[in-house]
């Protein structure tokens, strides 16, 4: 069942493309099943829980599987520190399924509002659900079907099919951010050659550029860029530059001065175009939610793609300002009344003004008052009561109104990636920030994490809850973005990554040397890395398959063995498809971890001898129940499901290697059902 609640004019958002002719539609009807809902300028609803009832869902966030007891924000946000207590990450993914182990019953919201939405999951009050948005113009969906995983797929056909990447972006990926030059490229791939690690992509960060420029490559570090290019393809690895949203001020950029002769940039309530500071310094914003915009910004990939580029990934679009003109004015200028005070001894406290002027100067980066001072040209039809209305200068086209940057905050980055993925058909794209339809446009990644060993765990975590918004081909930076890895902590990452759909090393400037070649004993990398290799045409088919038919390709236990006490509750395990389990290792100094088994399974254990570079895993037989399975860090255990096998091929260094003749099963000798492989990659 699903049912759309239209309350007053909402601002289309396109989240959903394929609601059904047949399914109920209400206008300013505040009936929403199991909620009560208040309107008066804002929106307000409440959701009553059962003691045992647990909430799934939320994509991109902090927190378990079951999301019960935090408060979050759909709002994209660029912080690195993901730590515990923290709101918002990149994405704004405002959908949730409240599951009732009791009555058994999934009942799935979706706060379509492209503007701030709080959403407290039984944090402020332990038994209630608050949603609270700061307008009364919003659609909600409310879906109810028999189970979890039903529920959720229901969803997921109203939001319409995910973008698929190309057959090689399911290879190894290299990134740092600090490479620069030939001579940088050059090394990993010698690197790699030396210790035969597999490598299908290496990823360019913003160092590549000239001075920030989006669209430029810096030409003393690559004097040939299109050799470089090249010479790379034959090796089958592909280059994957980094673009940012804002696009630097300068006067000798073609570019930017199209962008502002032709009025494609936002502006401020002036009627000037918007400058505000990212990394090439000020810089201005392309306005995303208009068409023309969209086109003419989507056909600048070209200009790479002239040379040869077929990737890039898409960045700091949430979109992230470190500070604006009036920002750095208004900061200044309270860091000179702090000093005085300091100055003429007129505190009690020395401690308090060296917070405020932290503060003053810490608040500069993603401000409310900046992103509420900025406007989008939008189509009347679109615009809903969203628009201003008394517009505060004169749009462009006549059919357009002005909407506060504020109010469509989120829509930003799924505008940026549309107009990208529009223009340039069957490209690889990874975007940062994304809303609920993003997934039609782009592959996200999981944003800044650190080398902690809880990211791993949060990168477990977010797996299910993004396939639920059509998230498929995602994974997080591996070895960890800030700080320093070890040798272990990236073992165990890459231990997660090879089963997640995107497997990207990627680390910050300044942190230790993250390529697995900087550590000693390289052959256990090399196991790491082959296993995923061997198992890619296994992995192709499920991101398929979740991605065109709408499955889910990770999903928590209660998902299945929802009838089981101990799976329902289990935080730290994941199906992977309707065969496999993983339980990947997320703690220090580790020999292995507690596993629950829902059920009989066979425990595949792969290492450098047996398995992962070639022969079998050694098996067995494994009960239903609890089990402590040892792991060592050169050691990829995971488990299928008794009666099932899953196809595996020979090892390569590069997905043009692999062989599909090869394929042989690893599991049961005799699968009850045989395993499908409906799609093979080439
Ligand atoms: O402000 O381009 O998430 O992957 O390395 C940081 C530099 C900007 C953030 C991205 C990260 C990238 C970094 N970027």
């Amino acid at each position: 069942m699903i049912n759309k609640y239209i309350f007053g004019k909402p601002f289309e958002s396109e989240a959903v493309v394929d609601f059904p002719s047949d399914a109920k539609v209400f206008t300013d009807n505040k009936a929403i099943p199991g909620a009560s809902v208040c309107v008066s300028n804002d929106f307000k609803m409440t959701i009553e829980l059962d003691e045992l009832d647990m909430i799934f869902g939320l994509g991109e966030s902090l927190g378990g599987f079951n999301k019960r007891g935090k408060v979050f924000r759909s709002w994209c946000t660029d912080d690195p520190v993901h730590s515990e207590e923290k709101e918002a990450l990149y994405g704004a993914h405002p959908y949730f399924i409240i599951y009732s182990p009791t009555k058994k019953t999934s009942s799935l919201y979706f706060i379509d509002y492209p503007g701030l939405v709080t959403l407290d999951m039984a944090f402020t009050f332990y038994d209630k659900v608050v949603v609270t948005v700061p307008n009364d113009n919003l659609n909600v969906y409310y879906i109810k079907e028999d189970s979890l995983l039903d529920t959720a797929k229901t969803f997921r056909a109203i939001i319409g099919k995910s973008f698929v990447e190309p057959f090689w972006a399911m290879g190894y990926c290299q990134s740092r951010w600090g490479y620069k030059s030939d001579e940088d490229i050059d090394a990993i791939i010698a690197n790699h050659k030396k210790y035969s690690l597999p490598l299908d992509a290496i990823f360019m960060d913003i160092d590549y550029m000239e001075s920030f420029r989006n669209f430029t490559v810096n030409k003393a570090n690559f004097p040939d860029f299109k050799a470089t290019v090249s010479k790379l393809k034959a090796l089958g690895v592909h280059l994957v530059p980094i673009i940012d949203a804002g696009t630097k001020d300068c006067e000798e950029d073609e570019i930017d001065r199209e962008g502002i002769s032709n009025g494609y940039y936002c502006k401020t309530a002036d009627g000037k175009v918007l400058r505000a500071a990212v990394w090439p310094g000020f810089a201005h914003f392309p306005d995303f939610l208009q068409e023309r915009v969209r086109k003419w910004f989507g056909e600048k990939f070209k200009l790479l793609q002239q040379e040869g580029i077929d990737a890039f990934w898409i960045d700091m679009n949430e979109p992230v300002m470190f500070y604006s003109e009036e920002g750095i004015k208004a900061a200044s200028k309270k860091l000179k009344e702090y000093a005085q005070l300091v100055l003429d001894d007129k505190l009690a406290s020395g401690q308090i003004v060296a917070w405020q002027m932290k503060d003053a100067v810490g608040c500069l980066q993603n401000s409310m008052s900046d992103y509420e001072s900025f406007f989008h040209e939008v189509p009347k039809t679109v615009a809903g009561a969203l628009a201003q209305k008394e517009p505060c200068f004169k749009t462009q086209s006549a059919d357009d109104v002005l909407v506060r940057h504020s109010d469509i905050h989120n829509l930003y980055a799924f505008n940026m990636a549309k107009a990208v993925s529009q223009a340039n058909k069957g490209i690889f794209l990874l975007s940062r920030a994304s809303y609920i339809g993003s997934h039609r446009y782009t592959s996200i990644w999981m944003g800044d994490n650190f080398s902690w060993w809880s990211h791993i765990e949060l990168a477990l975590h977010m797996l299910p809850s993004l396939n639920m918004a059509g998230f498929i081909h995602t994974g997080c930076d591996l070895g960890g973005f800030g700080c320093n890895t070890s040798r272990e902590l990236l073992l165990r990452f890459l231990s997660l990554g090879i089963f997640t759909p995107l497997m990207r090393n990627h680390a910050a400037c300044g942190t230790r040397a993250q390529e697995c070649y900087n550590f000693e004993k390289v052959e256990d990398f090399r196991a790491l890395l082959s296993l995923r290799y061997r198992l890619i045409p296994f992995l192709y088919n499920e991101v398929m398959k979740a991605s065109l038919e709408g499955e889910l390709m990770f999903t928590p236990l209660a998902f299945e063995y929802g009838e089981d006490e101990i799976a329902l509750h289990c935080e730290d395990q994941l199906l992977l498809g309707k065969t496999v389990m993983i339980a990947p290792v997320y703690t220090a100094n580790a020999i292995g971890r507690n596993v629950y088994l829902p059920q009989n399974m066979l425990e595949l254990r792969c290492s450098s001898a047996q398995g992962c570079l070639s022969g079998k895993p050694q098996t067995r037989l494994l009960e239903k129940g609890a089990h402590f399975i040892k792991c060592a860090p050169n050691e990829v255990v995971f488990f299928v499901k008794e009666g099932c096998a899953i196809p595996v091929v020979d090892a390569a260094l590069n997905t043009k290697e692999l062989d599909y003749s090869t394929i042989t099963y690893w599991g049961s000798e005799n699968p009850v059902t045989p395993y499908e492989l409906k799609y093979k990659g080439e």
